[in-house]
């Protein structure tokens, strides 16, 4: 029987388990990638771990997330992370060489090898064909040390896609059709494997505006095979030696298969407030216009600045709109300027911000009470862009531009009967490189010592899993609660090295009330419990949803579904998951019950059946616990870092 890509790849990294889909497995990483707002934290557990020297391939710090500076905290951060890199053996990027994504893809992404980033739009160099995983810091810190990565060996949903993409309709549209057909939940387990004679249509951005966004279906990874297209974008970033071929064999079989025909797209938008939500621009045409953002890891690259600039040639935004543009790299930035985009935004009245993520993670660029704000980035979560009352809706950058002109939501096809032509953009044959804003890792690393400014704090410890949890229920919480519901990023973000600080935003945008109950239940020497409804952690990987509820004494997050990053984490942190059995249980309980769930740490141990008590109810029910044999060895302990102590790992 044939192969797909994922298992090719998959199965020649794998180390630990059976290629068994629905298993846990544990594969070798050959290249991590941090951000500055996961990779402080990622690296201050991968010293606590006392490893000498990264073992990876290639490890690359990334300085994107927290580049605003307002006060030391950043600034002390990226100083840390430079020496930190230094030390250990990691390439270090500097903040204005871009967003992580656009310039791993552009300088280091390699087909067939694996790729772990703490951040969970690491799937964006599946567009090169490898497998680029999102996960928490402290699994990067694991495979930096050489350990495996473990996950649960995926399911594969083959996506063919067909034909070729009409003028004005472009990359995000196939991806936010691929949202309109899964939805954001229930596809925890699966990886996406694109297929079909429409892939060779699709350029290596292109394709990883398609793997980026697979995040916010919740699978595990997306990935296009590497062929033709991709070698003529590694050539064109003098990187051809890199080129591998990797394709699925005839026979290869999926789990399933869906069809999209790219001739038959139109221009989508997601509206508020979830990815998930798709509509046709048709149908939320006229709806004016506060604000248009183009930038982000989605969509940043040459080509979409590009067509977003031949759009605009001698135009000029709309007076009630506020325009953005945010160049995912550096090399965009100069490529773009070299080539003559640049003068075109900027004469159109484009602001140039940063080329970082800026005004995707809600920390510059929040728009005005109430605004509707189009942006082509990939979450318009609830309060994400800095403004809670804000209506965001995530489009292409055609569609994006042409509101820049109209000052209304438009289908862009409609800028032709404006006399607008379909800017044709051509990838470049050589990109103009310049690779001075990495600092590669000091020869000499004893010499180095490490910055640590004020707002670096120890990781907190977690606990052992108690013999059994007594505590209260100190939020309740519905369906798709994301992790930017969970711990807010925006100007909240420069406290992500001082966890104390930062967990006084625990549920801020939920229950502002939070943190303060749970300190109170927890040094009454009860603990915290979650209760949550469908798809549980969805979004980002910042293991602070984890970390943060930890450090204020959470022990268990009972829901009825969870997604796979944020579970990882809160195992990582010594946290429980369970979910209910039956979901009709999730009606009898309530914030304030007093919960008891017996013999937790037996039962862990030794299996059987795991009963909740919720004694303000006078009520049972049971809850599941699906883990592995590793993960119950984790829980027990206390967490990640406790449990690899035990082990001396
Ligand atoms: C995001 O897009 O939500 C982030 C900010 O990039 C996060 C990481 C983080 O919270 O630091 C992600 O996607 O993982
Ligand atoms: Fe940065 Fe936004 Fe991409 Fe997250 S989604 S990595 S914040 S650009």
């Amino acid at each position: 029987m044939g192969k797909n890509i994922v298992e090719k790849i998959l199965e020649k990294h794998l180390v630990e388990g059976e290629y068994e889909p629905g298993r846990e497995i544990g594969i070798r990483i050959d290249q991590t990638l941090t951000q500055d707002a996961t990779g402080t934290m990622a690296y201050l557990q991968f010293e606590a771990m006392g490893v000498p020297r990264v073992k990876t391939e290639l490890s690359v710090s990334y300085v994107d997330h927290n580049t605003i500076q307002v006060g030391f905290e950043n600034a002390d951060d990226h100083k840390y992370l430079q020496t930190v890199a230094a030390k250990y053996g990691i390439i270090y990027s500097r903040a204005g060489n871009g967003i992580c994504h656009q310039v791993h893809l552009e300088r280091f992404g390699i087909p067939g090898k694996t790729l772990l980033g703490s951040d969970s739009h690491t799937p964006t160099c599946g567009g090169l064909g490898m497998i680029a995983i999102g996960a928490g810091g402290l699994d990067v810190a694991v495979a930096m040390a050489g350990g495996p990565f473990y996950l649960t060996c995926p399911r594969v949903i083959k996506i063919n896609l067909h034909g070729r993409l009409r003028p004005w309709v472009s990359a995000k549209d196939v991806v936010l059709k691929v949202l309109e057909i899964f939805t954001t939940k229930g596809n925890v387990g699966y990886v996406f494997e694109y297929g079909g004679d429409g892939v060779k249509t699709l350029s290596v951005p292109e394709r990883a505006t398609i793997t980026n966004m697979g995040a916010e279906c919740g699978v595990t990874t997306s990935v296009f095979p590497s062929d033709e297209v991709t070698k003529t974008f590694l050539k064109a970033q003098g990187r051809e030696k890199d080129w591998v071929e990797i394709k699925a064999d005839e026979d290869a079989e999926y789990d399933r298969e869906v069809d999209i025909d790219l001739d038959e797209l139109v221009p989508l938008a997601a509206y508020p407030h979830s990815p998930g939500n798709i509509k046709t621009v048709r149908e939320l045409e006229g709806l004016e216009v506060d604000q248009v953002c183009i930038g982000s890891c989605t969509n940043s690259s040459y080509k979409d600045l590009m067509t977003v600039a031949g759009i605009l040639k001698n135009k000029k935004a709309h007076p009630n709109v506020s325009f953005v543009v945010a160049p995912g790299s550096r090399q965009v930035l100069e490529n773009i300027t070299r080539d003559g985009g640049l003068a075109d935004l900027i004469s159109a009245g484009a602001r140039i911000a940063e080329t970082a993520c800026g005004f995707c993670i809600g920390n510059s660029q929040s728009p005005k009470t109430d605004a509707v704000s189009i942006r082509t980035s990939n979450r318009n979560f609830l309060g994400r862009s800095g403004t809670k009352s804000a209506q965001v809706y995530l489009t292409s950058p055609e569609t994006a531009a042409a509101a820049v002109i109209t000052g209304k939501i438009t289908d862009p096809r409609d800028l032709e009967k404006m006399g607008i032509k379909y800017p044709d953009i051509k990838m470049p044959e050589k990109f103009y490189i310049d690779d001075s804003m990495f600092i590669q890792p000091s020869k000499h690393p004893e010499k180095i010592e490490i910055y640590r400014g004020p707002n670096i704090g120890d990781p907190p410890k977690s606990t052992p899993m108690p013999e059994t949890i007594n505590g209260e229920v100190t939020i309740k919480v519905g369906d798709k609660i994301t992790t930017d519901h969970i711990i807010p990023a925006g100007s909240k973000m420069k406290y992500r090295s001082n966890v104390p600080k930062y967990s006084e935003f625990v549920f801020e945008i939920v229950d502002p009330t939070f943190h303060d109950r749970a300190v109170k239940i927890r040094d009454s020497g009860k603990h915290n419990i979650i209760v949550g409804g469908v798809s549980y952690g969805q979004g980002s990987s910042r293991e602070h949803a984890a970390l943060c509820p930890m450090y204020l004494g959470v022990k268990a997050v009972i829901a009825k579904s969870l997604e796979r990053i944020h579970t990882a984490n809160l195992i990582n942190f010594g946290i429980i998951p369970l979910t209910f059995k039956n979901e009709d249980d999730y009606n009898n309980i309530d914030q304030g019950d007093d919960i008891e769930i017996p013999y937790i740490r037996k039962i862990i141990q030794e299996g059987g059946r795991l009963l909740v008590k919720n004694k303000t109810k006078g009520k049972e029910f049971e809850v599941e616990y699906n883990l592995s044999e590793r993960q119950k060895n984790v829980l027990l302990a206390g967490g990640t870092l406790a449990y690899m102590k035990k082990q001396s790992i």
